[in-house]
């Protein structure tokens, strides 16, 4: 549904001033001589440079960095007796705008650094707003607002020298969360591989908050809210996140808006964990107002409610993406928050900071923020007023004005809040540690090395190595090993370690280990918008390029065809040529899923090709080869029968076929070897 705004924007054939005058002139300033002075009378120049002198508005606090997309909701039949929601009855479709981002780094950081994911999305229902503002990991760092300000001080660049940008590889934010003892949970998750995701659509999104629904008969239950993509859970590996923010700081997005471009509209499910509404508010012993927990799927399982498909790129985006303002308190009757007190936090904040923000209390009036129902809010005035109310009795009660606008009674469709009385743990973390495959530890491993190797103070890095010691004894020990320290670390001052957050005995409610916390699994996913690079060169087989060309676009997929100079290559025959999509000047294996070596390419004697190939082949990704392109994998030092390694010798479509069965493998995981530092503390088995 296209949101289009009421001012007059560009519905002139010609220039016009703001206030509809045609502009005559636009390259030079009035001046009274040939060289100037330029003079006042000027109206033309002067508005021009106001308009610009103002074009920016503040960057979010948090969550600065965003892409984001239209599209539609559709409800299915799950959710009918937990809600009345309108939007959740069976089949009722709702347009949404749903934008994702990186947490830390501003506006214009790099997509793929390693962060927590914003995955925000606004459903414009038939009975108002509903916004769902959570992040691609289920937990959060701390479970009180009032240490949010500190949270994201500590992690924003540190404020004497502004760096590091978009990083949280630096002392003061491991200073923050080494003291901080229900953070290890999250810490765990923002050390792995969910934290450089692959690309927007292969990300799970989470509530992260318990929310409370509320149906017909005014019958509550808690659930936790998931979002999960149909073309499953996927990161980069380190390396590829180093090298694409360079290559392309822009990945992520230019991903979105090309798929969406192309028609491989991203989905996602929407589904709900359901537990009962008890006077505590606990579940098996996990607190359901404390974010810094989650309740395993393996306990209360994800019953789906909707699908969300995202289908239109933005078309402005300054005017939507930037614009956008999410509420938590946006919500719908059949929905309501609970206690939890970092939600009551964000309640006062996402409307506070939008004051700054969008420049008063009018953010709503902006084309990208209407509900698409009547509004009547009594709502008068302020900063940027674009309607022109009537009437003289914007309050209630009133007589004057027949008492209008009346108020709605449930049956109206009124919001009502249920009724509730208010009533003023490391056992997790372990849990996802122990839930994790080997080749995911060895990231967690290296991931926390990494960061920890960037703090210049050592009592932050003790007391953070004691803190993952408390977690699980391997994964300290593993860290330690890559930062050269003894094992265990001894901590001077036993008061700086706060203990272990396990004060709630068992909040895994009984659980060894829970699998659907892993990302890696045997599960195969569809190849929709992933991108095969196909290595050629003047003199390669073309008719074998287009047999695999025309296979990878029938299979969803984009083949891009990458060779030592743009323009198009030719076969054997001069008048035979085929255009390049990139040509490795530009192009990094980071920016694809799969790497095919054509026939006849010659490339075997290029160092910067055998370097492109090999950091594929590192990055577990499949790799194949026809005809004598086998000739650039012995240069590589891959053997033609490594794992996830296709060879033929012409490009048939059973090639093109097993390419794509590769393909839905994601990464060969079974490439890695036994991970060093699991060696250096003899525990290689
Ligand atoms: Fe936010 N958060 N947040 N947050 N948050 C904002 O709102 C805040 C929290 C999340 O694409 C801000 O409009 C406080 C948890 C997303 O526009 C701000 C606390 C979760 C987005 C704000 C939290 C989130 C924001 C910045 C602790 C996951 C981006 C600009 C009490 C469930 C939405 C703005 C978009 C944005 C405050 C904690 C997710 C400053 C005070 C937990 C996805 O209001």
């Amino acid at each position: 549904m296209p949101r289009t705004s009421k001012v007059p924007a560009q519905d002139s054939d010609f220039l016009t001033s703001p206030q509809g005058q045609r502009i005559a002139h636009t390259d030079d300033s009035l001046k009274a001589g040939a060289r100037g002075p330029t003079l006042m009378e000027d109206f033309h120049l002067r508005e021009k440079i106001m308009h610009f002198d103002h074009e920016r508005i503040p960057e979010r606090v948090v969550h600065a960095r965003g892409a984001a997309a239209h599209g539609v909701f559709e409800a299915l039949d799950g959710a009918a007796d937990l809600t009345c929601a309108g939007f959740l009855q069976p089949g009722v479709r709702t347009p949404v705008f749903t934008r994702f981002s990186t947490v830390v780094g501003s506006r214009g950081s790099a997509d793929t650094v390693r962060d927590v994911r914003g995955f925000a999305t606004k459903f414009y229902t038939d009975e108002g707003i509903f916004d769902l503002v959570g992040n691609n990991i289920p937990v959060f760092f701390i479970r009180d607002g009032v240490k949010f300000p500190d949270l994201i001080h500590a992690a924003k660049p540190e404020p004497d020298r502004e760096i590091p940008q978009a990083q949280t590889a630096h002392t003061t934010f491991w200073d923050f969360v080494s003291m901080i003892p229900e953070s290890p949970h999250m810490l765990m998750w923002a050390m792995s591989d969910r934290a450089i995701p692959r690309s927007y659509r292969m990300m799970e999104g989470f509530g992260v908050h318990t929310f409370r629904l509320v149906n017909a008969e005014g019958q509550t239950s808690l659930v936790k809210f998931h979002w999960k993509p149909s073309l499953g859970v996927h990161g980069l590996v380190w390396d590829e996140a180093l090298t694409l923010n360079g290559v392309d700081p822009d990945f992520h997005r230019r991903d979105l808006f090309n798929a969406i471009g192309a028609g491989a509209f991203p989905e996602w499910e929407l589904g709900v964990q359901v537990m009962p509404d008890t006077d505590d508010q606990y579940f098996e012993g996990i607190d359901l107002l404390d974010a810094t927990k989650l309740v395993p799927e393996e306990l209360v399982p994800v019953r789906p409610i909707g699908r969300l498909t995202l289908n239109r790129n933005p078309t402005n985006f300054f005017a939507e993406v930037e614009q956008v303002a999410f509420h938590v308190g946006h919500l719908v009757r059949g929905i309501e928050v609970v206690d939890d007190p970092l939600m009551q936090a964000r309640l006062f904040s996402y409307l506070d900071t939008q004051l700054t923000r969008l420049g008063g209390p009018n953010f709503s009036q902006i084309p990208i923020n209407r509900p698409i129902v009547p509004v009547n809010d009594n709502l008068r005035d302020g900063f940027m007023q674009q309607a022109v109310h009537h009437g003289r009795t914007p309050y209630l009660p009133n007589a004057v004005g027949g008492g209008c606008p009346f108020l709605a009674a449930d049956e109206d469709g009124g919001y009502v809040h249920v009724p509730r009385e208010v009533h003023g743990e490391y056992a997790q973390a372990t849990l996802f540690w122990r839930s994790m495959t080997d080749v995911e530890r060895d990231h967690i491993v290296e991931a926390f090395t990494f960061e920890l190797s960037k703090v210049d103070v050592p009592a932050v890095v003790e007391r953070m190595v004691t803190r993952l010691t408390l977690i699980d004894e391997q994964l300290a020990s593993r860290v330690c090993v890559g930062l050269g320290l003894s094992w265990p670390v001894v901590i001077d001052d036993a008061a700086e370690a706060t203990p272990a957050d396990d004060d709630v005995p068992d909040a895994t409610g009984g659980l060894d280990e829970s699998p659907a916390l892993s990302m890696v699994t045997e599960d195969l996913f569809p190849p929709d918008g992933r991108v095969v690079q196909i290595l050629a060169n003047d003199g390669s087989d073309l008719a074998g390029i287009r047999t695999l060309q025309t296979a990878i676009l029938g299979a969803g997929a984009a083949p891009h065809v990458v060779a030592t100079h743009k323009g198009a290559i030719t076969g054997g025959r001069a008048a035979d040529q085929l255009p390049v999509d990139r040509s490795f000047h530009t192009a990094s294996s980071a920016e694809g899923d799969a790497v095919v070596i054509a026939a006849g390419a010659g490339l075997a004697g290029e160092p910067a090709v055998i370097t492109f190939v090999q950091s594929a082949f590192r990055h577990f990704k499949p790799i194949a080869a026809w005809g004598d392109g086998v000739e650039l994998l012995e240069a590589a030092g891959i053997a033609p029968d490594a794992p996830g390694v296709v060879t033929s010798e012409r490009a048939t479509k059973t090639f093109a076929k097993a390419v794509l069965e590769s393909l839905a493998v994601h990464r060969h995981w079974e490439r890695a070897g036994v991970h060093p530092t699991l060696v250096a503390i003899g525990e290689e088995a």
